[in-house]
């Protein structure tokens, strides 16, 4: 047994979503032998039953009691015990398959942080018109402020080795949603080894969370405010 892999997903209310999305991972996992898993959920104070969901299909879940995307991350990653953590919506929209492909990248190359850019295969009705352009805007604008070059700054799913979390403060970091620019730009910055990869991207199962008008602009002031928290 070689490298452990850690995949952390958040899930808040997606108990219509997360049964389908732990079963793709563990028909993907269950044929990998090269690396061990950690499969954790991060229960954002569902009111369904998510949380009982994930658990029946063997995940390990943790209950982060503050609302929020990004710190459903913090303790996930700070939870995790792997050499690679690999993340994604609780929403069967991300192409979970595509594990052996993430790693054999990393095995590869030895890349520090890949994003995964979702708007190289949109499936019909995955992102709405008004999250399309909300996305592709605040990915011009991480490029302008950052001096980036990265095409899906909203992206959900991330390939990367722990170790670069030594260097990231979560402190700085976001509470909402604004956290998944903010680790690609934190990258960035950190002149980790980064690339971005196509993916295929589907429509969520459940009921959207995402509000796209509050969630856009709160992710626009991020992007001016994290400038002056980053050293
Ligand atoms: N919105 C929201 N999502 C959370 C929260 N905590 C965890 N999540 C999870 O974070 C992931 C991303 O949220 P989504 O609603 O899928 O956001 P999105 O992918 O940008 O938009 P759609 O999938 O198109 O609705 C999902 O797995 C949610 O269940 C929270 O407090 N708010
Ligand atoms: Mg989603």
């Amino acid at each position: 047994m070689g490298e452990k892999v850690s995949i952390v997903i958040p899930a808040y209310n997606e108990e219509i979503a997360i049964g389908n999305t732990l079963d793709l991972i563990n028909s993907v996992i269950k044929n990998i032998e090269e690396y061990e898993f950690e499969l954790i959920v991060v229960n954002n104070n569902s009111k369904d039953n998510t949380k009982q969901v994930a658990e029946k299909h063997g995940a390990l879940v943790l209950d982060e009691l503050n609302q929020g995307y990004g710190n459903a991350y913090k303790k996930g990653m700070g939870f995790a015990t792997g050499d690679i953590l690999i993340t994604g919506d609780a929403d069967a929209s991300y192409p979970f398959e595509d594990i052996p492909r993430f790693l054999r990248l990393m095995a590869e190359n030895d890349f520090d942080f890949i994003n995964t850019n979702r708007f190289a295969n949109l499936e019909k009705n995955s992102m709405p018109v008004l999250n399309y352009f909300g996305n592709k805007m605040l990915t011009l604008m991480a490029n302008g402020i950052y001096g980036v070059n990265i095409k899906d700054s909203q992206s959900g799913m991330w390939i990367f080795k722990k170790e670069i979390l030594e260097n990231m403060d979560f402190g700085i970091m976001g509470a909402g949603m604004p956290f998944s620019q903010e680790i690609k730009i934190y990258s960035n910055h950190n002149n980790n080894k980064f690339v971005e990869i196509p993916i295929k991207y589907r429509k969520r199962l459940g009921e959207k969370k995402l509000n796209p008008l509050k969630d856009g602009y709160d992710n626009f002031i991020n992007l001016l405010n994290f400038k002056k928290k980053l050293k």
